[in-house]
């Protein structure tokens, strides 16, 4: 029996001894190299080649090697009946909440625009800016966190999402209606869904007019969440005052596209919350164990519900 590592923009040699080194008894191997297809039970995917799923006649769990799946359910080649799991530990929980919590300061406190005045030599003391709104969209293993951070810091929050929370701290709100009635409130809007039919170009021209004027946008779920279109004409409209984007329609975000010469854009390369090789090992030797014992992995993942 044996759990292959199919992740070929990485190298996952390192994540290979990681496994092993928490338990010897664990044959990894890496894609391309399988020894015997027919050993393989546990795959861990990243952005694998087509195919690649196909090829194990006897695999029972094919795990993200992230928290989304997006990219493992849009796979033609996953296998039926394969259970698929993802990996999520505090320190990837975390890592989101600082990101979303240190976007929103920058924004609210104008360092972004300090900076920019530092490098003229410009001394324009302003005070910060007045909405304490913050709308989370996604109260996921992420969003919550993040929605929590944020009200402990004192922030009236927000958030959506599909089935009604009861959250400390956090306004809860669910469908259509109820995504326009957040975003009404809002001075800032933080994408933290998974990207499924239902998610795909939710963040819009429609919401960016629903929210309260000037509002900030933090995406950091999926960049198909986001019509990238409709960005830069809400910015010129004022219906939104400047973004924070993690995650974009095709990454590398191509070098002549218009967000990188926006100076209401930020833009970070895919980096909020990165997975971490030793959490990971542990992450899938958990769920390894837990396959072989019978049980389901730690973090299961519906087919149907697309997350
Ligand atoms: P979870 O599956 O734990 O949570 C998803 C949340 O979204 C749930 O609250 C769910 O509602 C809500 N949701 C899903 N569909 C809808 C819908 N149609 N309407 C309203 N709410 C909906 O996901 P995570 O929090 O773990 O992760 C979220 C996403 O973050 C990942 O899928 C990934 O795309 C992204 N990500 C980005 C990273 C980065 O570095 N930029 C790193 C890691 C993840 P309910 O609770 O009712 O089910
Ligand atoms: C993830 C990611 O899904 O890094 O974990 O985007």
């Amino acid at each position: 029996m044996s759990i292959a590592l199919i992740m070929p923009e990485r190298n996952p040699r390192g994540l290979a001894s990681a496994i092993r080194a928490i338990d010897q008894g664990i044959r990894v191997e890496c894609w391309p190299h399988i020894g015997d297809p027919d050993q393989v039970r546990m795959a861990v995917a990243w952005h694998q080649p087509g195919g690649a799923l196909s090829a194990f006649p006897n695999l029972e769990i094919v795990s993200s090697f992230g928290a989304g799946v997006d990219g493992l359910l849009a796979d033609p080649d996953l296998p039926a009946g394969v259970a698929v799991a993802r990996i999520v530990y505090p320190g990837l929980v975390a890592q989101m909440s600082e990101y979303v919590v240190a976007a929103w300061l920058a924004w609210r406190r104008r360092f972004w625009e300090f900076a920019r005045e530092q490098s003229q030599g410009r001394w324009t003391p302003r005070p910060h800016r007045a909405g304490d709104t913050v709308g989370v969209m996604g109260l996921g293993e992420l969003g919550r966190d993040s929605a929590a951070r944020l009200a402990g810091l004192g922030y009236r929050v927000l958030g959506w999402s599909r089935t009604p929370k009861d959250l400390p701290g956090v306004e809860g709100f669910t469908g259509e209606a109820g995504l326009a009635d957040m975003a009404g409130q809002s001075d800032c809007l933080v994408c933290l869904l998974p990207l499924t039919a239902q998610t795909r170009g939710i963040l819009c021209a429609p919401l960016f007019e629903a929210v309260r004027p000037g509002c900030f946008l933090i995406n950091a779920g999926r960049g198909a969440h986001l019509v990238e279109a409709d960005l830069i004409p809400a910015l010129d409209a004022g219906c939104l005052g400047g973004a924070c984007l993690d995650v974009f329609g095709e990454e590398p975000l191509p070098a002549d596209h218009p967000f990188w010469g926006d100076a209401r854009i930020h833009v970070t390369p895919h980096v909020a919350s990165m997975t971490d090789e030793n959490a990971a090992a542990e992450h899938i030797v958990e769920d390894w164990r837990r396959i072989r014992d019978g049980r389901p992995p730690a973090h299961p993942v519906s087919r149907e519900r697309g997350y």
